[in-house]
Formats: structure tokens, C-alpha cells, sequence
């Protein structure tokens, strides 16, 4: 496989996706809803999936294309080569504040991650890595990740979903929250795991994700030395939706033992 051609195409599309977005500031935005009424989907996240699928289809006609929005395969299983396509991610931030948003671009060969893209569209920032080669930010290595304790960690969660998940006792969060020295809350999966890839933020916890909102991500945290499991401390699952901790080496066994171990995820 010429994974140094596909890293290199995904990168071009990425950048072209970006352009096409930044060029939707001057456009009117359809805005229509999903599975709730702040649950967003814009005709661009629409647009830019499809933009990607026609590009792969194209060029890689035997891959496989999971997408956010739909367009791509429905898959029963990680057979092959997989794209994770999430056009935007932080729809919500999209649509509200024309930024913190990205594009986040995972490709899979038989369920194992091979590239990872992240792209923050607004300051034309590109996360990427394949995996073995070191990430980058644009064309700056980005560092290994080093430990750090909970007292001096910030960590990224999203307040909204622990309180209205009833499944689980989010009261078992607080003391981690109380420990923490801060805790943040970006409303976008893919850049908060390129927040803890990058070392701004040490940990992130979300209660459900989709594959795509953490293909790429955990592809680039995972490079960086950091770990990423679900809230049970097991490997993710591509093919459904999932809890997610992504976290510095050292900090994420210490939040799952001292913290999320009584838990119900
Ligand atoms: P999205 O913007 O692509 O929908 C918000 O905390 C983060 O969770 C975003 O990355 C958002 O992705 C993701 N998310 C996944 N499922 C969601 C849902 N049903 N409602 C809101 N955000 C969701
Ligand atoms: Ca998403």
C-alpha cells in the first residue's frame, strides 16, 4: 500500500474541504436539525462529505468511506482500508461562532490506524501524522507527551452531556473535577483531542462519541505517546458509538483507577 500517496492526497483534499468552508462565510448557511433540536446539520457538513467521497472514489475506488453524514458505506465490519470522515466537527460552534470547528479525517487498514488529519479550518492549522512517522502541525513536529499529575492537569469535558446522561452517575466525575486544576469545554471532539495531543489540555472525557469524532484524534493522541480507551478503560470501537478518555501516559490510569473505576459507562 502507497500510504505515502494516500497521506499526501488526504492532506490536498483536507486543505481544498478548508477552502470551501472559509469561502461559506459569505454564503447563506441551511441549517436543519437531527436526532434533537441542538443536534445541528448545516449544507456544508453535507457538501464537504460528499466532496471527500467523490475524491476517494475517484482515486481509491476499492476503500471503504464512513462519514458523519451518511453518504458513505454502511459498514459491518473494518475490512480493508476505511476512511472516518467527520466534515465538521463542532457543527454547533459552526453555525454559532464560525469557529472551533474542524475537519477530522481518520484512515483505518483492518481496524489499525494509519493517518490521521485534524484540520482547524479558521487559523489554518493542520494536526496530521501517519502512524510510526512522528505528528505535525503544519510542517512543525509536535512533541511526545509527558506525564503530568491531577492536581496540575486541565481537563476538557462537557458539562451539558454528564448532567443529562441518566445512565450514568456523573456524581462520580465532581471529585475529579474538584482534584483537576481546570477543567474546559469546547464542543468539539476533534480539536479536544488535538488539545491533548498538543499538550494544552491533559485529558479529555466525553460520555458518547462517534467513530469519527475520534478516528483521527486517537490516531494522533496515540502517536504522541498519550492513551485513548473509553470510560471502561477498553480499546474503542469503530463501529459503534462509545465513551471516550484520551489522556496524557500515567493520567489516564490514574483517572480510570482513582476516579471512573465504580462507574457505569
Ligand atoms: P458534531 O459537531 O460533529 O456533531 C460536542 O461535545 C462534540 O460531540 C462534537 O464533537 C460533536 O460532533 C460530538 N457529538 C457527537 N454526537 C453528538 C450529539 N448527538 N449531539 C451533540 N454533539 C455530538
Ligand atoms: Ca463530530
Amino acid at each position: 500500500m502507497n500510504w505515502e500517496a494516500i497521506y499526501t492526497d488526504a492532506k490536498q483534499w483536507v486543505k481544498e474541504a478548508g477552502e470551501r468552508i472559509r469561502f461559506s462565510f459569505q454564503q447563506t448557511l441551511t441549517i436543519r436539525t437531527k436526532s434533537n433540536p441542538n443536534d445541528l446539520v448545516t449544507n456544508m457538513d453535507q457538501e464537504i462529505e460528499q466532496f471527500f467521497i467523490g475524491k476517494i472514489r475517484e482515486a481509491y475506488p476499492e476503500h471503504k468511506i464512513m462519514g458523519e453524514e451518511g453518504f458513505g458505506d454502511q459498514l459491518a465490519d473494518l475490512n480493508g482500508i476505511v476512511w472516518m470522515i467527520d466534515p465538521i466537527d463542532g457543527t454547533m460552534n459552526f453555525v454559532h461562532q464560525q469557529r472551533n470547528f474542524a475537519i477530522s479525517l481518520g484512515v483505518y487498514e483492518n481496524g489499525s490506524g494509519k493517518i490521521g488529519i485534524i484540520y482547524d479550518v479558521v487559523h489554518d492549522e493542520m494536526y496530521h501524522t501517519v502512524r510510526g512517522h512522528g505528528a505535525y502541525l503544519n510542517a512543525q513536529s509536535i512533541p511526545p507527551l509527558k506525564e503530568r499529575t491531577i492536581k496540575e492537569s486541565i481537563i476538557a469535558l462537557n458539562a451539558t452531556w454528564l448532567m443529562e446522561n441518566k445512565r450514568i452517575n456523573h456524581q462520580l466525575i465532581l471529585p475529579l473535577v474538584r482534584d483537576a486544576r481546570g477543567t474546559r469545554s469546547y464542543g468539539t471532539a476533534a480539536l479536544e483531542m488535538v488539545y491533548v495531543a498538543t499538550g494544552r489540555v491533559d485529558a479529555y472525557l466525553s460520555t458518547r462519541l462517534s467513530p469519527w469524532d475520534f478516528a483521527a484524534g486517537a490516531i494522533l493522541v496515540e502517536e504522541l505517546g498519550g492513551v485513548v480507551t473509553n470510560l471502561r478503560g477498553e480499546k474503542l470501537n469503530l463501529l459503534s458509538k462509545d465513551s471516550l478518555l484520551a489522556a496524557k501516559p500515567g493520567l489516564h490510569q490514574a483517572i480510570l483507577k482513582d476516579y471512573l473505576k465504580s462507574g457505569k459507562w
